[in-house]
């Protein structure tokens, strides 16, 4: 039997997601149109930028590049989840606690791991997972169990196919397509809730996110991120196409190398919906929204130390969460903070704190043989015989993550959960650890070190 690469499978599987939401949410396709556009006017405005895209092979997956998210209920759900997710070669990197932030989940990414299947589909979901524990009232807290308990948030299908795909070690063509098809119901959009209009009023007034994750049959994606290639120009030209907006940009300021990630969405629409008590009866729930990203270079764990230093710096500083009224001076003080953190690639190299890869060039190859033994690597970089480029950064910050959610569920939610950070009591549910995102770029980063010393010879 011959099985599809796992990566062929989450390729054709995000292009169905992205198809089902452009259907589902028109202003999605006009989003994805503008960055589109916009990518195309920079790559044409700066052939630095596109040679340096071509180099990486980021240019061939942004087109295909896309973020999605969802929000689960249970142990059960996420851990199932997790093995859907791998039947696509997605694994759980990096966990996130949103609570300090006034987020009743914790959070992890699936994704592809390692560069040249990131290549084939850079496809990720940042799946949060509802810490009910965190609801005061404990006779909503079983409500809400129950309620949760009694759902299926999969086709009798997708886990037929699941368990066929470990029991055989991978899934046939005709399989994967089923597969596709029978995974995206789970995150189709429902109209009907699962409760009454009291009972949604109950759930939304504990936190608007409980009622988002009890009161539908699963878990619907609630965005899909496109990555551009200018973050600012998408956001100014965002209104013109009558999308508003968030306030200000999440993420590190604009830099001539750009690190990290930048992120901006606009707000989530009033969508329709019917309560089991008046199915006539339209009420509404506002959960889905759009995103879009900029992706710059991964750092090292002192360079996201030094990040993080100076975001908490510019943000005490503001003194509140960065809002409308004073978007211009967080922006302000983003910029007057982030001097401290060098901007060009040779110093982010040379102090370490970015990730690199590096490539033999033409010059580097024409003298295998002839290099000396021993030569460092910024001999090598210095007589050209490689270059390097940063690596991507492919996750997710929590900081920037919960004024995502934020966003989207109104000034009310900002408020603080005394919870303790619970990676462990994730991991349980999961049904394994999640894996350190910064080991990852260590490991690339390493292997492109020895593919080097091969190709030429050192
Ligand atoms: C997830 C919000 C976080 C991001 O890109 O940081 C996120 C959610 O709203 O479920 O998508
Ligand atoms: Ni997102």
């Amino acid at each position: 039997m011959s099985f599809v690469s796992p990566d062929l499978i989450r390729q054709r599987f995000s292009r169905a997601m992205s198809d089902m939401y452009r259907d589902e949410v028109p202003l999605y396709g006009a989003l994805m149109k503008l960055v589109e556009h916009t990518n195309a006017q920079v790559l044409a405005d700066q052939p630095e930028l596109a040679a340096h895209l071509r180099s990486t092979g980021e240019f061939e997956r942004l087109d295909l590049e896309r973020h999605g998210a969802i929000r689960v209920g249970t142990a059960a759900e996420l851990a199932t989840l997790g093995r859907l997710f791998a039947v696509m070669g997605m694994q759980p990197v990096g966990y996130y606690d949103l609570t300090p932030a006034g987020v009743p989940v914790h959070s992890t990414a699936f994704r592809a791991v390692h560069e040249s299947a990131l290549q084939v589909s850079p496809f990720r979901v940042f799946t949060s997972l509802l810490r009910l524990e965190l609801i005061e009232n404990a006779e909503l807290r079983a409500f809400a169990e129950s309620v949760l308990d009694r759902r299926q948030i999969f086709t009798p299908g997708a886990l037929e196919l699941i368990d066929l795909a470990e029991r055989q070690g991978g899934l046939t063509q005709a399989q994967a397509e089923d597969f596709v098809l029978q995974a995206l119901e789970t995150f189709r959009w429902h109209h009907s809730a699962t409760v009454t209009a009291e009972q949604y009023r109950q759930l939304s007034a504990q936190h608007r996110l409980i009622a988002d994750v009890v009161a539908f049959k699963g878990p619907h994606i609630n965005h899909l991120t496109p990555r551009t290639l200018d973050i600012d120009i998408v956001q100014a030209r965002m209104p013109v196409h009558g999308i508003t907006p968030k306030a200000v940009i999440e993420g590190p300021p604009r830099r001539q190398c750009p690190i990290l990630l930048r992120q901006t969405s606009f707000k989530a629409l009033d969508e329709p919906v019917a309560f089991t008590n008046q199915p006539q009866a339209q009420g509404s729930h506002s959960a889905r929204f759009g995103e879009i990203e900029q992706r710059g270079a991964a750092l090292t764990p002192t360079g996201r130390a030094l990040y993080d230093q100076l975001l908490n710096a510019a943000r005490d500083a503001l003194g509140e969460f960065p809002n409308e009224a004073n978007a211009e001076r967080y922006n302000r003080l983003m910029a007057e903070h982030f001097v401290a953190f060098p901007d060009s690639h040779d110093e982010l190299r040379q102090q370490a704190l970015a990730y690199f890869r590096y490539f033999p060039t033409p010059k580097g190859l024409a003298a295998k043989g002839t290099l000396e033994q021993a030569a460092s690597l910024e001999h090598l970089l210095e007589q050209q015989y490689l270059h390097a480029e940063p690596l991507v950064y492919e996750d997710f910050l929590p900081v920037s993550a919960a004024g995502i959610f934020q966003s989207n569920l109104g000034d009310a939610a900002q408020s603080h959960y005394a919870g303790q950070s619970n990676r462990q009591a994730f991991e349980t549910a999961l049904g394994r650890a999640t894996i350190d995102e910064l080991g990852l770029y260590a490991q690339t980063q390493q292997r492109s070190i020895d593919e080097c010393r091969a190709a030429l010879g050192v």
